[in-house]
């Protein structure tokens, strides 16, 4: 496993072609994926090993990637943290009991033996790295303020704004199950954990550091040794504080040329990051924007490819399957 494309990029020793795995790529734009949504709710699917198992495969066996990631959601976080969580139809996620200031967890033990189950199963089968995650403090704590999406993370700033210090208090508490949640995938037997920091791009430079960036540090920290990847939306614009808490890989979204990013961060292996909705072009289109992906980090030892983030629903399946091999016959 450790020849993997993926591991190999992780180290920055790659010398073969980029390896391509593609975010969100277990999901709605699939036709087998629509047809397990059919029958169970979102939150059954997240919970029912053999599911995970089957629907973490479904991409690995129709796109032939380069690593799996697992089927869950950052929320599953939720399940430790004792907090309520589903999804509302058509709508994303919804906590129906948001955390106001000074609320205390009741924690709960056990919380992750189907995800740990999963990742044993999965290690099984799969010649591929199988990819962990969860979702970075700032991010959770957002869910968790809003009780769903939102656009402008409204309460989420004010009470970071108004109150930073139970904010912290927060943001540790949520740090701390996070820490658990990894490690059980990681003691499970996942290749590498990939953190999603998807609403940074809400913070300034201040505060990105001391609430987001500081709270990645410490998980990175706190976990077992195994490669972890950085994301977060913003990440071109903070790739060098991201860095600078020395992660394996940063996965960049699409705001920046990475090739530039390159030459400024020439340590750290760089993952993306191609458009997601470019694969709403014709194939003539995907092909030249893959294609001048490509050429402009020919060569690069640390260069994993993959979208700058992830595969939109209405995206044609064809496309992605297009997009895939285009990467690998390159
Ligand atoms: O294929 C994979 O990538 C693995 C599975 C995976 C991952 C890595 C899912 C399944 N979710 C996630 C991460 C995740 N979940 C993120 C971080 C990545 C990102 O920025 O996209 C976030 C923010 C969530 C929260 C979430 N869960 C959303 C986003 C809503 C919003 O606030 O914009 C949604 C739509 C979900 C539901 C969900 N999770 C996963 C899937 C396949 C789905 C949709 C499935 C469905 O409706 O059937």
């Amino acid at each position: 496993m450790q020849d993997a494309l993926l591991l190999k990029a992780l180290r920055s020793q790659n010398d073969s072609r980029p390896p391509v795995w593609l975010m969100r790529q277990a999901g709605r734009y699939m036709p087998q994926y629509q047809a397990f949504r059919k029958n169970h709710s979102l939150f059954d699917l997240f919970h029912d090993v053999e599911k995970i198992v089957e629907i973490t495969l479904l991409p690995v066996k129709a796109l032939d990637v380069d690593a799996a990631i697992l089927f869950s959601d950052i929320l599953s976080v939720c399940d430790g943290l004792g907090i309520k969580w589903g999804f509302e139809d058509g709508r994303g996620p919804l906590l129906p009991e948001p955390v106001q200031p000074h609320t205390i967890f009741s924690k709960k033990k056990n919380a992750y033996t189907h995800i740990e189950s999963a990742i044993r199963e999965l290690k099984k089968e799969l010649k591929i790295p199988l990819l962990g995650f969860a979702g970075a403090p700032f991010t959770i704590a957002s869910y968790l303020i809003e009780g769903g999406s939102s656009k402008d993370l409204k309460k989420t700033k004010k009470w970071l704004y108004s109150d930073p210090q139970s904010f912290h208090a927060l943001l540790n508490q949520i740090s701390e199950e996070t820490i658990s949640y990894l490690k059980v995938q990681i003691e499970a037997g996942v290749d590498g954990v990939q953190l999603f920091d998807s609403w940074a791009h809400h913070l300034d430079h201040p505060s990105f550091c001391s609430f987001s960036l500081h709270y990645m540090e410490k998980i990175l920290r706190a976990i077992p040794e195994v490669p972890v990847i950085l994301f977060c939306r913003g990440s071109c614009f903070f790739a060098k504080e991201l860095s600078s808490i020395k992660p394996s890989a940063i996965s960049l979204d699409w705001s920046g040329e990475i090739s530039i990013i390159r030459k400024e961060l020439p340590q750290v292996a760089l993952q993306g990051n191609l458009d997601p909705m470019i694969l709403y072009a014709s194939k003539k289109e995907i092909q030249k924007a893959v294609f001048r992906l490509l050429d402009s980090m020919k060569g690069d030892p640390g260069f994993i490819f993959n979208l700058g983030h992830g595969l939109l629903p209405d995206i044609p399946y064809e496309n992605v399957q297009y997009l895939v091999d285009t990467v690998k016959n390159h």
